[in-house]
């Protein structure tokens, strides 16, 4: 038998082989007509969660190995999914662009992400559809948010909200033309040990407030302050966006300064191609993306993603009919 999964150099890079993805393909293929291919449609959901047990083992168990610890880097990277670049169509334009149809990537990562939890959404954000684009929108450039081409600031997902993901999945369906175009990620894991003992002190403190992104169509106010850091000391939790976390005393401002500087200096870079799927624990790292140049002519940088929970139950006040989405 050959192998299925290869560990590359670094043992948070999971690579299918063809055996492995032709696997995941009909797996997701299975999915297609279900529901009349409404990959909303809880029936659909249902189906694709009971799949999941038939993704290949060793990915499966790969998958469960970061679920119970996500390593230094907080970062998983799985490459080899099927994404057929002929199939895909052009890459969308629009403002709040999603996948209401099941595709064979868009099945995929669905998969993948039961593999970690359950998907949700939230209903203001992408009209709370399970599967988003993230595609560079004309007019948008500078935005702080996916649709945006200039850099993207270090966040937690979602961070203002107390249902925030656990995991964030980010499955490239096409690169970006000058090849550029980075995902980077931060963790918490990587930087702690370099925090001045004042800076951790600070940051563990009540003393940040959060506002929504700008992909909320939500007038909600900041969120109660809230600290940067908590739980363990020694492995603490992370809760901070660059563009939308606000200090509220001196000591804070100068902790989160130094938190992004060091951020700067050890963050990874992904430079995903079509098939890489990147999955982000969402509780200590954060991400983030280079600046790119968009040419607006269908054959953009075109990401799938997901978000997934590991406790669904904990929101069940905020979701009608206990499905997977957040109305608020
Ligand atoms: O474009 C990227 O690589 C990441 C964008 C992002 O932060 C997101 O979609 O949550
Ligand atoms: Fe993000």
């Amino acid at each position: 038998m050959p192998p299925v999964l290869t560990a590359d150099s670094h043992d948070s890079v999971v690579t299918l082989d063809p055996s492995a993805s032709m696997a995941v393909e009909s797996l997701a293929a299975d999915l297609l007509s279900c529901a009349d291919g409404r990959i909303d449609d809880p029936a659909w959901i249902r189906q694709a969660g009971r799949h999941r047990h038939e993704l290949p083992a060793p990915l499966r168990r790969s998958l469960a190995d970061f679920a119970r610890d996500p390593g230094p880097a907080g970062a998983l990277l799985v490459r080899g999914l099927p994404v057929d670049d002929e199939l895909i169509g052009p890459t969308p334009m629009v403002s709040g662009s999603v996948q209401r149809e099941a595709t064979i990537p868009a099945a995929a990562l669905m998969l993948l992400t039961h593999a970690l939890g359950e998907p949700i959404s939230f209903r203001p954000e992408k009209s709370g559809a399970m599967v988003h684009d993230v595609v560079p929108v004309p007019g948008s450039e500078e935005f702080q948010g996916n649709e945006g081409s200039a850099l993207l600031t270090f966040h937690t997902e979602n961070a203002f909200h107390p249902h925030r993901p656990d995991y964030v999945l980010l499955l490239c369906v096409r690169a970006d033309h000058d090849r550029v175009a980075g995902l980077r990620t931060a963790s918490i894991r990587q930087v702690h040990h370099l925090l001045g003992d004042a800076h951790r002190e600070a940051l563990f403190q009540p003393e940040f407030s959060t506002a929504p992104p700008p992909s909320f169509a939500l007038p909600t106010a900041h969120s109660r302050p809230h600290p940067v850091l908590s739980g363990a000391r020694e492995d603490p939790d992370l809760l901070v966006d660059f563009a939308a976390t606000e200090p509220l005393t001196d000591r804070a401002a100068r902790a989160m300064r130094e938190l992004q500087h060091l951020f700067a200096a050890h963050a990874l870079t992904h430079r995903l191609l079509p098939g890489d799927l990147a999955i982000v624990d969402n509780r200590v790292t954060t991400h983030g993306r280079t600046g790119f140049t968009p040419r607006y002519d269908g054959r953009d940088r075109w990401l799938h993603r997901t978000f997934a929970t590991q406790n669904l139950r904990r929101s069940r006040v905020h979701r009608a009919g206990d499905g997977h989405v957040l109305t608020d």
